[in-house]
Parts: C-alpha cells; sequence; structure tokens
C-alpha cells in the first residue's frame, strides 16, 4: 500500500538492481519462512550460494510487481533475500571495522538495555547464527517447499538453526495483527522512490518523503548529506532487526475490557482503538476518535493524513500512550529544533504475523530496516516505548501535566499504566502483551556484496 505510487525508473535515484527487494519496497508475501543457520564451510557456502543467487529477488524486480499489482493481483512469485550476522559477515570475510557496536554485539547482548525479558529466549537464539535466509511464497506451503529446497541447495555448507514460519492471518482478518488490528498501513515514503503526490513532500497524503539513506547505505540522510559508510561493501545494504514477538490475544482483550469504565471512553472497542491510535479496521483515532469509520480506514489517501500535535494537543483523539503516536509522533514536537526528529526515526517495517488463531504461541514476527540500530530500533524501543514519560511536557486539556506511560504493545521494564481520554484517566497496570522469545541482528548487503561473497 504505502508504495503504490512510484517514480518512473527515469526518476528513480536509487540503485534498485543492487538493493534487496524486502529493504524498501517488500517482498509481498503472503508467507515468509526465515531460515536461521550456521555457516559449517565457507569455501562451499561460497559455491552453493552461488547456486542459488538467481532466486535472490532485487528491489527493480519488486518495483515492477508492485506496478504490475496495479493493473490486477500480484502475479505468482517466490522471493528470496539474504542476510547475515556480524559473525557471518566476519566468516565471509567481510571487514566489519566500524559498523556499530550494538550491531556488533548483536540482540542478545541488547536485552539488557531493551529490558527484554532475560528467560524468554528459545533456545535455537542462543545458538550461532550467521544469516537467515527470507523465502516468501504465496501460501505456507508454498514457501516451506521453497525454503527446502534452498536448504537442500546449501546443505554441504550451513547448519539450519531454526525455521521461523509466518502467515497473514486468515479471512477477513487477512493483513490484520493477532491483537485484529489492520497492520502494514504507514510506512514512511522514501525521497528518489515513491512519486510525491498532491504535496511535494509527501507521497500517498500524510505520508512525508524521507532520505533514502535512513534506510540504506550510500545515501543523503535527513541529518547527513553524505553519512558515513564505514565500509564500501555496505552500500545499498541495510541492518535488519528481526525478533519474534510472541503476543498475549486473550490477556490484551481482557485487560482492555476491564479498563472501559476507568477510562471514560465507554466501549472496549474504543478504548482499544486509543490504546494502538488506530480501529481494528485500521482507521486513525486522530481523524475518527468516537466512531470507527470502515470507509475511511480503506481509503489510501484518507487513512493517514493527520498530524498530532496541532490537531489533537492534549491527546483526546489520540493518546500519546497510543502505539502508533509514541512509535511515531509526526508533529508532536512542535515547530522547534526537534520538529524533524520523527523522520530521523522512521524505520521500514517488514514483518509478518506467526502462528495461526488457535495457537498459545502466535504472534509477529517483527523485522524493519534502517542505517541505524542504535538510532532507530533501539532508540525507538527504549526511550520512546520503554519511557513512561515519552511524549514529555504534555498537558491536557485541564492543564494537568501528563505522563502517558509505556506503549501498550510493546513498552517494557516498567509499570504499565496508561494514560488516555482528555481530561485524563489513568488506567491500571497492565500485564505484559508482547513478550520477544528470540531477536537476531542482520545486515542485508547489495547484489554487488553477495556477488563478492560467492567470489571470495
Ligand atoms: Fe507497531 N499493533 O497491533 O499494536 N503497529 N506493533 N511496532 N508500529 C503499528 O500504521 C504492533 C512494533 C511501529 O507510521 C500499527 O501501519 C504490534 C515494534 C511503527 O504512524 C499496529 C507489535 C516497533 C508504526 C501495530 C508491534 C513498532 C507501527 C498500525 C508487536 C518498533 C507506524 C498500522 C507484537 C520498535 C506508525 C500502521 C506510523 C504501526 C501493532 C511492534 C513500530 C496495529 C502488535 C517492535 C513505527
Amino acid at each position: 500500500m504505502p508504495f503504490n505510487s512510484l517514480l518512473p525508473n527515469s526518476e528513480v535515484t536509487l540503485d534498485l538492481p543492487e538493493i534487496q527487494g524486502d529493504v524498501l519496497i517488500g517482498l509481498k508475501k503472503n508467507a515468509e519462512v526465515f531460515v536461521f543457520f550456521e555457516i559449517t564451510d565457507v569455501a562451499r557456502f561460497r559455491s552453493e550460494l552461488g547456486t542459488i543467487f538467481q532466486d535472490i529477488t532485487f528491489s527493480d524486480r519488486m518495483k515492477a510487481i508492485e506496478e504490475a499489482k496495479q493493473a490486477g493481483p500480484i502475479p505468482f512469485f517466490l522471493g528470496l533475500n539474504v542476510a547475515f550476522t556480524a559473525s557471518g559477515l566476519q566468516k565471509v570475510g567481510l571487514n566489519v571495522a566500524g559498523l556499530e557496536p550494538e550491531f556488533m554485539n548483536g540482540a542478545a547482548a541488547a536485552r539488557g538495555r531493551l529490558a527484554d525479558g532475560m528467560n524468554n529466549w528459545l533456545p535455537a537464539y542462543h545458538d550461532t547464527i550467521d544469516a537467515a535466509l527470507l523465502v516468501t511464497g504465496v501460501d505456507p506451503t508454498t514457501a516451506a517447499n521453497q525454503a527446502d529446497a534452498l536448504i537442500n541447495a546449501l546443505r554441504h555448507s550451513i547448519r539450519v538453526v531454526r525455521q521461523e514460519p509466518g502467515l497473514v492471518r486468515a479471512g477477513a482478518q487477512k493483513g490484520h495483527e493477532h491483537f485484529g488490528f489492520e497492520d502494514g498501513i504507514s510506512q514512511p515514503g522514501v525521497l528518489g522512490l515513491t512519486a510525491p503526490g498532491a504535496k511535494p513532500d509527501q507521497g500517498l497524503p500524510g505520508q512525508d518523503l524521507v532520505k533514502a539513506g535512513e534506510f540504506v547505505f550510500g545515501y543523503e540522510s535527513e541529518t547527513a548529506a553524505a553519512p558515513a559508510v564505514p565500509q564500501p561493501w555496505m552500500r545499498n545494504g541495510s541492518y535488519l532487526v528481526f525478533r519474534r514477538l510472541r503476543q498475549h490475544v486473550d490477556a490484551f482483550h481482557a485487560y482492555v475490557a476491564s479498563q472501559v469504565a476507568a477510562s471514560g471512553l465507554g466501549s472496549a472497542d474504543r478504548l482499544g482503538a486509543h490504546l494502538i491510535g488506530r480501529w481494528a479496521s485500521g482507521a486513525p483515532t486522530a481523524l475518527a476518535p468516537a466512531a470507527d469509520d470502515p470507509g475511511m480506514a480503506q481509503d489510501p489517501t484518507r487513512n493517514n493524513d493527520f498530524e498530532f500535535g496541532g490537531e489533537d494537543p492534549n491527546g483526546a483523539k489520540c493518546p500519546f500512550v497510543g502505539h502508533i503516536r509514541k512509535m511515531y509522533p509526526r508533529d508532536d514536537f512542535g515547530p522547534g529544533p526537534l520538529h524533524e526528529e520523527p523522520e530521523h526515526r522512521r524505520i521500514i517495517r517488514a514483518g509478518i504475523p506467526f502462528g495461526r488463531d488457535a495457537d498459545a504461541d502466535k504472534g509477529l514476527l517483527f523485522a524493519c530496516y534502517q542505517t541505524s540500530i542504535a538510532d532507530k530500533f533501539e532508540f525507538l524501543q527504549t526511550t520512546w516505548a520503554n519511557s513512561p514519560n515519552f511524549m514529555f511536557g504534555k498537558t491536557d486539556s485541564t492543564g494537568a501535566a501528563t505522563t502517558p506511560g509505556l506503549d501498550i504493545t510493546i513498552g517494557q521494564g516498567g509499570p504499565r499504566t496508561s494514560t488516555v481520554n482528555d481530561p485524563q484517566r489513568v488506567l491500571a497496570d497492565a500485564p505484559v502483551f508482547v513478550e520477544n522469545t528470540g531477536a537476531v541482528y542482520l545486515f542485508s548487503p547489495s547484489r554487488t556484496t553477495l556477488q563478492q561473497i560467492v567470489n571470495g
């Protein structure tokens, strides 16, 4: 949805044949298998990777598929991306000097500062993971068969540590994550790829265009004309954060139902919508604060066309604790020096749900791309989601100071009391609804760098 209007090829300023397809446009998937593996024989890995090289999907192909989608259903295709952890990059001989320490030390080392539960990881995520295949298809069987074929092609050089199958939910819940909310509505527009719409600095209405260097190495970023590329092989590549997030769906709905009276918002649907910032349909509460508007939810020219600060300065329509307000506060910093801060924290989200509705173990295989894990994913998680005081300095309309609370979905590490409504109401301490059960920090290299890995 976010890229449904892309620049004509002659105007694209990004090197699309170099950038892997999941990074900016996404592998447009109904099903995906993340195959995490150890490289056991580097020399054979080079040659075996060579045999599947033609299957790797780059962004020029995804752009063509995205354009074909405008004319009809997505053509059948299998997607493949390949990404490496710090240990994997070193095994294949790439110089990692200057890469950010958060990436080099890996996701396990980040658990303390992210306030992840320290004992919740599945054993596989403590094992040696050097790389991952991201395999996508039209349905779980197709994706699983393709993953098996690719693993077979690499069988002399890798040891599979874990396969993580994701699938979009069935029937009317397609496109909705497990709490029931429509996902995948708001992504940043990318300068040099997304066609400007009615406003020159936006793609779809409300979709601000962000410089490509926020997501892909080798391009201008929001904060620097020529951001540092510590190693030349990083050009056209991107850091990938993967997190296996188990969702406690029944607990979420029970909590929301239990807090309706305290919230003063009148119904569980409305309170749930305010806690996320969107109704289950996807309609934003900033534009539809009192009742759902499914028509708006389905209309990409309206469903993301809002700001917060000027129109909702006291959190009456979308509380400051609302997930989408925490994660992308739009104009909440006002016109001062931090005005552009939210654009600098943008990520490209590329996750997919896992587990079926009846399973106890279900949730989101969260994935996001960026050029700094420290400044993007980790900043969003620690400084905004896990901080009860963010957005700071706000009041309700009576002038009373507001402490928003931790992000209701992903906030970790403290009492989870949320402030909603105006005049404000404080909800009871919530249990944890989203539990991190594994994580991997990876790098998604360019076509040239992948070829270099094959060539040795
Ligand atoms: Fe979130 N949810 O259902 O509650 N997310 N998220 N997220 N999220 C979004 O606007 C959800 C997670 C962001 O541009 C929507 O496309 C769940 C992490 C950002 O306005 C919904 C989980 C991080 C946005 C959810 C989860 C983020 C966003 C609205 C975990 C980063 C875009 C759909 C299980 C650290 C904000 C949409 C914008 C949107 C949910 C995780 C960040 C419904 C259930 C870990 C940046």
